[in-house]
């Protein structure tokens, strides 16, 4: 009965994580591609569907045709930050190279139930009116757009421009030609603007934190040496006193009990004395070491 509910639960396993496979999911997608056209390169829809700057034929100035047709597939969501830590959201690739004066076709595919887009900036302002090339979807679809890149050698910066988005790692860098200057803090590519430093400032804010523990514990020491020497104190002083107060008893006893014997008879009875310590000190020795022996 038991294998029978097994089966039952793997057979129902299979046949749900069959049912949500990614082929099946990628299909699911709203595919905007019904926008209305603004002009000027700005299509729309209503379901937050948004295509900026797009350019299928205006060669920009210094080329003299097409000089390759490309096309690009990006991929946005917050599983893509999972490589990079500190990171929130990210784009599958994080840098894409082409020649001047391509005719790019940018297919965004936006994987997370939020907005994002694929913004790239600096493109030439008497082109491009608003000096970008925008892709922007919310929740899971996909869109496509186009655009003819200058002919001059640059890297373009690539974002998502929804607060925090590229702080958290939805930023890019598209190069045509040879490049320019790179920009910081790309996941995967270029050093941070400003590095996070997990090393040896957070070990020693660590340590600052633990500090208080030895240091408490020493202080502790410092607190149990301070009546530590109360008590030694007391028994020094204690000592004193019995000191003070048994010696002139003793040496009262002892007076008398001498009283009227010569030195030698003195001096035989504290040698006697002596040797019955040492006999009693040895003897409860020996029994130590026996009953230590016999364990
Ligand atoms: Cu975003």
């Amino acid at each position: 009965m038991a294998r029978y509910y097994t089966g039952l639960l793997v057979a129902t396993l299979i046949l749900v994580s069959g049912k949500g496979s990614a082929a099946e999911k990628a299909e699911q997608l709203i595919e905007h591609n019904m926008l209305m056209n603004h002009g000027g390169g700005h299509l729309m829809d209503m379901e937050g569907g948004m295509i900026m700057g797009q350019n299928k034929d205006t060669l920009p100035p210094g080329c003299n045709r097409i000089s390759e047709e490309a096309s690009i597939t990006v991929r946005a969501g917050h599983k893509y930050s999972k490589d990079f830590p500190g990171t929130m959201f990210g784009f599958d690739a994080h840098e894409w190279r082409v020649k001047p004066c391509t005719r790019l076709t940018v297919t965004f595919i936006n994987e997370d139930h939020i907005r994002h887009q694929w913004m790239m900036h600096g493109l030439p302002k008497f082109i491009y009116d608003k000096g970008m090339f925008h892709l922007e979807m919310t929740g899971p679809a996909k869109i496509t757009g186009t655009l003819i890149l200058p002919s001059e050698d640059k890297t373009y910066l690539v974002h998502c421009d929804i607060a925090q988005h590229m702080e958290k790692g939805m930023k890019a860098q598209l190069i045509v030609g040879k490049g320019s200057t790179p920009f910081p803090s790309i996941p995967g590519i270029t050093d941070l603007a400003i590095p996070d430093d997990y090393g040896p400032k957070v070990a020693d804010s660590v340590k600052q934190v633990v500090a208080p523990v030895p240091g408490a514990s020493s202080a502790g020491g410092a607190a149990t040496a301070t009546p530590s020497q109360s008590p030694s104190n007391s028994t020094f002083l204690f000592g004193i006193i019995l000191g003070v107060a048994v010696t002139p008893l003793a040496i009262g006893y002892y007076k008398k009990r001498f009283q009227g014997m010569s030195g030698q008879e003195v001096s035989s009875h504290l040698v006697n004395l002596g040797k019955s310590s040492l006999d009693k000190l040895l003897g409860l020795l020996t029994s130590l070491l026996g009953g230590v022996n016999k364990k």
